[in-house]
């Protein structure tokens, strides 16, 4: 590091220390220690203040899929914000751009999704979602229809609705959440569940599970239920997949009781299961998705909601105005870099060489190398998303006592090493950009590895 090096991150960290609160952080505890200070990024490899180059596991929050320093992305940006650098929606007006970017979409979207709406997070488009479910069902003439069930560890976001929706219970209380008419339902964590239910198959997990999600109907009354949400796969609640049968059984269901299925996309979205969206990998049958993060590769905010058909059909025909939308609702120029991101995924065939290639290649190489570790009691993923269950004795399958401090202990060796993972609990988890190369998934595999080696040697003193 030279001079100038360390006394622009000094200036850095002490400037943001002063007057910048960070997410999901304890404000005293990173100004003491000085936050990292990252100043660009190119392919797979982000870079910090101090010359450290480290390759980035968790594309950024799971969203760079097409990786960093797109130039095509970029001048597609750069022609919007010349030509038409805002203009909105509401006044009878639209812009190349945005029903371009929706035609798009309509082309990948999963059968019967035909109409999207436009937001500029996730957050934002689960609370948009909620909402236009309200407006179904009182289009519908059954306004009592109004409880949102979401699932035990689903993450949906951090506004009123999104974080009501969130079953990562400690995201509630700092803020008297979740509000009133939501409920939640359990999940099929297979890893997890050895104490709740004893030996049983994933698929037998699955089923159980799902059921329960039938029992909450029966106990509120289908006549009060309006929606349930779930991701196709869990993300920052651990990377938790979906045991064989458990979304058939799911679109029974709400199919039977009359129920709105919300697929939450945010993370699923754009190639990451090796489909374009998780709902065709796994099979569910949305009436309404909300997605963001890859819909850009996050080089622009924007979130969508795309409409199933009878819940297009009755808004768009409901004869009277929609009384929703943002400022920034389908902003030319976050289209304009979604639509070429779109375009360059389509066109590098991102989705199938997910699917057919560098997926099954991280796979393999994740399995093969943790196979027989004596921390590891399970590696699981599909596509580009993976986890890594670090437990006290890989034969069982029971977590530490103390949940999250082996997981952090092992991402601080990650960080140190140059190696971006996420630990969730105690389970490291890996979503790579999706142009990953063979050798950059080998970079990754064997930080970690030396990370969870010697995660195990230092729990031997722990
Ligand atoms: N739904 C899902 C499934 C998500 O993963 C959101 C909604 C909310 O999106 P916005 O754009 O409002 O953040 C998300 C976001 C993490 C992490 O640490 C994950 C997310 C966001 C921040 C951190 O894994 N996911």
């Amino acid at each position: 590091m030279t001079t100038r090096e360390h006394n622009l991150t000094k200036r850095w960290q002490a400037i943001d220390a002063a007057h910048h609160i960070h997410p999901f952080s304890d404000t005293a505890a990173l100004n003491k220690e000085g936050a990292r200070v990252i100043t660009h990024a190119d392919g797979v490899y982000i870079y910090d203040s101090n010359g450290h180059k480290i390759i980035d596991g968790m594309s950024g929050l799971w969203c760079v899929q097409v990786g960093y320093g797109n130039k095509e992305l970029a001048e597609a940006g750069y022609e919007a914000l010349k030509t038409l650098p805002y203009y909105n929606h509401f006044f009878k007006t639209t812009n190349p751009y945005t029903a371009e970017l929706a035609n798009k979409l309509a082309s990948v979207l999963p059968e019967g999704h035909e109409r999207v709406l436009f937001a500029n997070s996730g957050s934002e488009a689960n609370d948009t979602a909620l909402k236009l479910i309200r407006y179904y069902w009182n289009l519908r003439a059954k306004p009592h229809k109004k409880i949102h069930l979401s699932r035990d560890k689903a993450y949906h976001g951090v506004t009123m609705a999104a974080a009501s929706l969130s079953g990562l219970t400690p995201m509630h209380p700092q803020f008297d959440l979740p509000l009133p008419g939501f409920e939640k339902v359990p999940t099929p964590y297979w890893f997890g569940a050895h104490a709740e239910h004893g030996e049983m198959s994933a698929e037998d997990l699955g089923m159980a599970v799902a059921r329960k999600l039938e029992e909450k109907i029966l106990e509120l009354g289908a006549d009060h239920v309006a929606s349930f949400s779930a991701e196709p796969v869990h993300g920052a609640g651990g990377v938790i997949f979906p045991p064989d049968g458990y979304w058939a059984e799911i679109n029974r269901i709400c199919q039977k009781y009359d129920v709105l299925l919300h697929a939450d996309e945010v993370i699923t979205g754009f190639g990451r299961t090796g489909e374009w969206f998780g709902s065709q990998t796994y099979g569910i049958k949305p009436d309404i998705m909300t997605m963001a993060k890859g819909l850009s590769s996050g080089y622009q905010p924007i979130s969508a909601i795309s409409l199933g058909e009878r819940m297009g059909d009755a808004i768009v025909n409901a004869n009277e105005e929609l009384v929703h939308g943002y400022t920034y609702s389908g902003h030319p120029v976050a289209s304009a870099v979604a639509l070429k991101n779109l375009e360059v995924m389509e066109r590098d065939g991102l989705v199938a060489r997910t699917k057919s290639e560098m997926g099954p290649y991280m796979q393999t190489r994740l399995r093969e190398t943790f196979k027989d570790h004596p921390i590891v009691g399970e590696v699981r993923g599909i596509g580009l998303i993976a986890a890594i269950e670090l437990v006290p004795d890989a034969k069982k399958r029971e977590f530490f006592l103390n949940i999250g401090e082996v997981g952090t202990h092992c991402r601080n060796y990650c960080f140190n090493s140059g190696l971006v993972s996420r630990a969730i609990r105690d389970t490291m988890v890996l979503a790579p950009p999706l142009i990953i190369s063979k050798s950059e998934v080998d970079e990754i595999v064997t930080k970690l590895k030396a990370a969870i080696d010697n995660t195990a040697r230092d729990y031997k003193k722990m």
